[in-house]
C-alpha cells in the first residue's frame, strides 16, 4: 500500500506508549477468548497498535509480519482506505437501522445479491449474521426448521467431526469437535454426532490418499445406519479444517461424502468461514472439492475483517421451503444485515475482486507459498509441509522420517509448537501453533516477494527452536 493510513491520520510512526501500563490495564479489566489470565498476567500481553499492508505494529515499535492475517480474515490486507471511506460513509448516512418489521436497507439488499453472484449456482438467498458463530447457529435452525417444514421433525441428528471448529457459541461449540471446549459444558448439545476427520497423517498409515478418503467418508455412512438414516438431518464440515489444523482432505473425500449425503437425502452445510473469499483460489473452498451444499456459513474474510459480519446462505429446497412454504422464521439478531458492515463488505468484495486477489492466489501466491513451502520439509525439525491456496501448515518432529507423513512427533505434554511460536513472535512472523502443527494463512495481498521473505523468517525461527529443543535434550 502506497501511504500508511493510521500514520496518516496522527498516529506517529514512532508514537511511544507504556507498554507495562497498558499491559497492567488489560490484565486488570479485560478477560480475553481462550486464554489463561493467570498465565497472561504474568507474562503481559503483546499490544498491536496499528497495521498496514501485511505488517503489524506492536507498542514497542516492532514490526511484525501477519501469517494469520489477523485471525484468518485480513484477506485484502490491512489499511484499506477505501474500507474505512465506505464504513464511514455509511455511519454518517444511516449508522443503524433493523431489518425486522418489514424493513431493509439499502447496503444489506446489495450485499445480499453480490453475494448470491459470487456463491455457487442455486445461492440465492443470504441471511446475515455478525460472527461466523451466529452463522453456523443459524445454519443448526434452518436445518431444523426445513425438516420440520418438510413434515419430518425427527431428523434432528447433525453429524460433524472430530477437531473441526464451527464456532464458541453453545450450537457452535457443540458442531464442532473441540474436545477441550466440550468437556467445560454440558456440550455437545443433544442430536449432534462425531465421527472422525479425514486426517490422512493419522489415520491413512499403509493405504494411499485415494483410498483414505474414501475409507474416512465412509465412517459418514456407517454413522448415519447406526443412528437410523431417518433421524439424521444434516452433515456439517469445513471444505479445509482450519483451525484444526490447516487439515487438507483426500481428493476422493468430499465427493463421496456428496454421494452418500444424497443417498439418504442428508443436508450438507460447508463452513466456509475460513475457506470463503479467496483464502484457497476460489470464491468458495466447496467449489474446488466437489460438493454440493444446500448451506454455506461465511463470515471473516467477508469484510476483511474490517466489521464483524457473517451469514448463511442458503440453496435449492431449503431456501425454497423457507421462502416459499414456512411462514416466519422464528430467528434473528439486531445487527442482522446492519448496515456499516454490509456496506465495508461491499467495499471488501470489490476490492476483491478488481484486483484480481482470487485468481492471483490461485495461479500466482498460491503456487509460490506451495514452493515456498515444500523447502521448508528439508529442516531437521519438520515432518512434511503442505499447502493450498494462502493456507498452509507444517508439521514439528523429534526424528525425521523416511516418508511422506512421517517421522516421530514430540511429546504433546512438551509443548513444542507453543515454543516454536513464541520464537516466531520474537522475530517477527506470526505463525499459528495447533499442537506441533504450525500453520500460516496471510493475507490474499502478500506478493511473491513477501512470501519469500515471511519463509525465510520462519526457517531462522525454525533454527531458533531446533537450538531450544535440543538445549533441553528433548531431541532423542
Ligand atoms: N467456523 C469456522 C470454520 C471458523 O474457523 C468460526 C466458525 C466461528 O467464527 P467466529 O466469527 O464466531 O469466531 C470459525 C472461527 C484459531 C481460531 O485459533 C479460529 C477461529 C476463531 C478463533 C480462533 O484458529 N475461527
Amino acid at each position: 500500500m502506497a501511504k500508511d493510513m493510521a500514520i496518516e491520520n496522527g498516529l506517529s510512526a514512532d508514537a511511544k506508549f507504556d507498554t507495562r501500563a497498558l499491559q497492567q490495564l488489560d490484565s486488570a479489566h479485560y478477560l480475553h477468548p481462550f486464554t489463561d489470565h493467570a498465565a497472561l498476567r504474568a507474562r503481559g500481553a503483546r499490544v498491536i497498535v496499528r497495521a498496514d499492508g501485511i505488517y503489524l505494529w506492536d507498542s514497542d515499535g516492532q514490526r511484525i509480519l501477519d501469517g494469520m492475517s489477523g485471525l484468518w480474515c485480513v484477506n485484502a490486507g490491512y489499511g484499506r482506505a477505501s474500507i474505512v471511506e465506505a464504513a464511514a460513509r455509511q455511519m454518517a448516512t444511516l449508522p443503524f437501522y433493523n431489518s425486522f418489521f418489514n424493513t431493509t436497507n439499502v447496503p444489506a439488499l446489495q450485499l445480499a445479491a453480490r453475494l448470491a453472484e459470487l456463491a455457487p449456482p442455486g445461492f440465492e438467498h443470504v441471511f446475515f449474521t455478525s460472527s461466523g458463530s451466529e452463522a453456523n447457529d443459524t445454519a443448526l435452525r434452518m436445518v431444523w426448521r426445513y425438516w420440520q417444514i418438510m413434515d419430518q421433525p425427527q431428523r434432528r441428528i447433525v453429524i460433524s467431526r472430530r477437531n473441526a471448529y464451527h464456532g464458541s457459541t453453545v450450537a457452535g461449540a457443540s458442531l464442532g469437535g473441540m474436545a477441550a471446549m466440550h468437556v467445560q459444558g454440558s456440550m455437545p448439545i443433544p442430536d449432534i454426532h462425531h465421527i472422525e476427520q479425514p486426517n490422512f497423517a493419522d489415520h491413512g498409515r499403509g493405504m494411499s490418499e485415494a483410498q483414505f478418503g474414501l475409507l474416512a467418508a465412509d465412517w459418514l455412512e456407517q454413522a448415519i445406519l447406526d443412528l437410523g438414516p431417518d433421524r439424521v438431518a444434516a452433515f456439517i464440515g469445513e471444505p479445509v479444517q482450519g483451525a484444526g489444523g490447516v487439515i487438507i482432505p483426500p481428493r476422493t473425500y468430499w465427493p463421496q461424502i456428496q454421494r452418500i449425503c444424497d443417498k439418504y437425502g442428508i443436508l450438507l452445510v460447508a463452513d466456509e468461514v475460513i475457506c470463503g473469499f479467496g483464502q484457497l483460489g476460489s470464491w468458495f473452498g466447496c467449489e474446488q472439492f466437489g460438493m454440493r451444499p444446500d448451506l454455506i456459513s461465511f463470515a471473516k474474510g467477508v469484510t476483511s475483517g474490517y466489521m464483524p459480519l457473517g451469514g448463511v446462505l442458503v440453496a435449492g429446497r431449503v431456501a425454497h421451503a423457507l421462502v416459499e412454504q414456512g411462514g416466519d422464521f422464528n430467528h434473528g439478531f439486531t445487527y442482522s444485515g446492519h448496515p456499516v458492515a454490509c456496506a465495508a463488505a461491499l467495499e471488501n468484495l470489490r476490492i476483491l475482486a478488481d484486483e484480481g486477489l482470487v485468481e492471483r492466489v490461485a495461479q500466482e501466491t498460491g503456487p509460490h507459498l506451495k514452493t515456498a513451502f515444500a523447502s521448508l520439509a528439508a529442516h531437521p525439525l519438520v515432518g512434511h509441509a503442505e499447502s493450498i491456496g494462502m493456507a498452509a501448515a507444517l508439521n514439528l518432529v523429534r526424528r525425521k522420517g523416511a516418508a511422506l507423513h512421517d517421522g516421530e512427533p514430540f511429546a504433546r505434554a512438551l509443548g513444542v509448537g507453543m515454543l516454536c511460536r513464541q520464537h516466531m513472535f520474537d522475530n517477527g512472523v506470526i505463525m499459528r501453533a495447533v499442537g506441533d502443527r504450525m500453520i500460516v494463512a496471510p493475507p490474499l495481498v502478500m506478493t511473491c516477494a513477501q512470501i519469500d521473505e515471511m519463509v525465510e523468517r520462519i526457517r531462522i525461527c525454525l533454527d531458533l527452536t531446533l537450538e531450544d529443543v535440543a538445549g533441553r535434550g528433548w531431541l532423542f
